[in-house]
């Protein structure tokens, strides 16, 4: 009797061990990051399917906040993976082939980092989608049975109406002067096939999502800022009369690489001396002089997103009292545009409020010629609506500055909104004047360098 007691005690346990690690093993997969997003992304599509496609690179672009990675960025977050020629297809009216994969290497592997149960090689891609293209209702039973991807892609595009809708990651920038990206080739083939096909743009729905960062995203975006603040640090107590532009920019990239920063979100700016009107400053050589400040505008990425933060200081160690009463001025007013961060409130109304906080101090407005913010994220300029009020999750810069003829004093910050107010996730990088000249005092990497 005791023994069968304790067998039927054992069995019990062994029958929750083995729920247990089940329900843990789903708890897992549901956790993944990147299915979490392409669910999310499903939820949002009325009908069809969605294709996107990685690319090794964009078009040469017009801006210079666009980088070289900027097209592919929607495959990364929606994967975890940047792997190229690659291609994603979501399906969500199959409950079975709702997530497919077209991808080189261990599949073993991307199915772990991606929770993407369905990975193919890249070369089934078009021989799958020629037949799921195929009307599904035309395809012998024997054609349904050893294709069942196909039909059910088939099946979906063909059941939900008259038209085959299909999302595609189209380029964000357009350049007519270059020849287009190649994977629209992909697409407008496509769509020659029947005039049913209705092709639409994928940013749509990608924009709405990837404008409110998820845990996932504002936990990378903390540690870009982070390695920068660092970065930015090391710069001001490297810095003395007679390094080059150059030297200082290597300084902060050695320090975002040194602390494991994948690489930079954009070409790291470091201008010494006033703005020269229409001049491109992110490859100056400059030697620095005593007497003259320096802006720095730079940013780490991690993870594919990436900071973007600019401070002002001294070639000397030391603000004259005339830089001194300029940059306290624009100190305030950045300050005063960052805690009106909340929901509600747009970039219109930032942009106003720091210019007439600038004329308020004496006329200052005129000399701020740029946009107070954009949204930040995986692009330096990341991707979003500008226009509608901000809600939790959107990440922006706040970034005024005051350009005059003699010296220009810029300061930029990445403010995050949340439920009830905003985190500034650059706060503890130095800004304070007298913050700044005490750090400044300590010896940094730079000053030994040419030894
Ligand atoms: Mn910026």
């Amino acid at each position: 009797m005791v023994f069968k007691k304790r067998m039927i005690f054992v069995s019990l346990f062994a029958c929750l061990t083995v729920l247990m690690s089940l329900k843990l093993f789903a708890l897992d997969q549901s956790h993944n990051i990147f299915k979490q997003r392409r669910e999310k992304l499903a939820s949002m599509l009325d009908e069809g399917i969605i294709i996107i496609k990685s690319t090794e690179s964009n078009q040469r672009n017009l801006y210079e906040f666009f980088v070289p990675n900027s097209d592919n960025h929607d495959f990364i977050y929606l994967t975890g993976l940047e792997t190229a020629d690659a291609t994603l297809v979501l399906c969500p009216g199959s409950p079975e082939y709702s997530e497919i994969l077209y991808i080189k290497g261990n599949h073993q592997e991307i199915k772990k980092v991606a929770g993407i149960e369905h990975v193919f090689p890249p070369e089934n891609l078009m021989v799958d989608l020629s037949n799921a293209f195929t009307d599904f209702s035309l395809l012998r039973y024997t054609q349904r049975i050893r294709k069942p991807l196909s039909s059910e892609i088939s099946r979906v595009l063909y059941n939900q109406g008259k038209k085959k809708v299909i999302y595609f990651n189209f380029p964000r920038f357009v350049n007519l002067e270059e020849r287009p990206p190649e994977r629209l080739d992909f697409i407008h083939r496509i769509e020659k096939f029947s005039p049913k096909y209705e092709i639409r743009d994928a940013s749509d729905l990608l924009n709405r999502l990837r404008m409110y960062h998820d845990e996932y995203g504002q936990e990378q975006l903390r540690r870009a800022v982070d390695i920068t603040g660092k970065a930015i640090r090391e710069c001001m107590k490297s810095v003395r009369p007679g390094m080059t532009e150059a030297q200082l920019r290597s300084v902060f990239r050695f320090v975002c690489d040194f602390n494991g920063t994948d690489q930079l979100g954009f070409h790291t700016t470091v201008r010494s001396g006033p703005r020269i009107k229409g001049e491109s400053s992110s490859r100056r050589t400059k030697v620095m002089k005593e007497g003259e400040l320096i802006v720095i505008d730079c940013g780490a990425e991690v993870n594919h997103y990436t900071a973007d933060i600019k401070r002002t200081f001294p070639v000397s160690g030391k603000f004259t009292a005339e830089q001194k009463k300029v940059y306290n001025i624009l100190k305030r007013v950045q300050e005063a545009c960052i805690r009106m961060v909340k929901p509600g409130v747009t970039m219109k109304d930032l942009q106003e409020k720091a210019i007439s906080l600038l004329d308020e101090a004496g006329g200052y407005g005129k000399y701020f010629g740029w946009g107070t913010s954009h949204f930040l994220g995986m692009d330096v300029h990341d991707v979003g609506n500008n226009l509608i009020p901000f809600k939790p999750g959107i990440v922006i810069t706040v970034e005024p500055g005051i350009v005059l003829p003699e010296f220009s004093v810029e300061l930029e910050d990445d403010v995050l909104c949340t439920e009830d107010g905003y985190e500034w996730l650059s706060q503890s990088i130095p800004r304070e004047v007298q913050e700044i000249e005490e750090f400044m005092k300590k010896e940094g990497i730079g000053k030994y360098l040419n030894e």
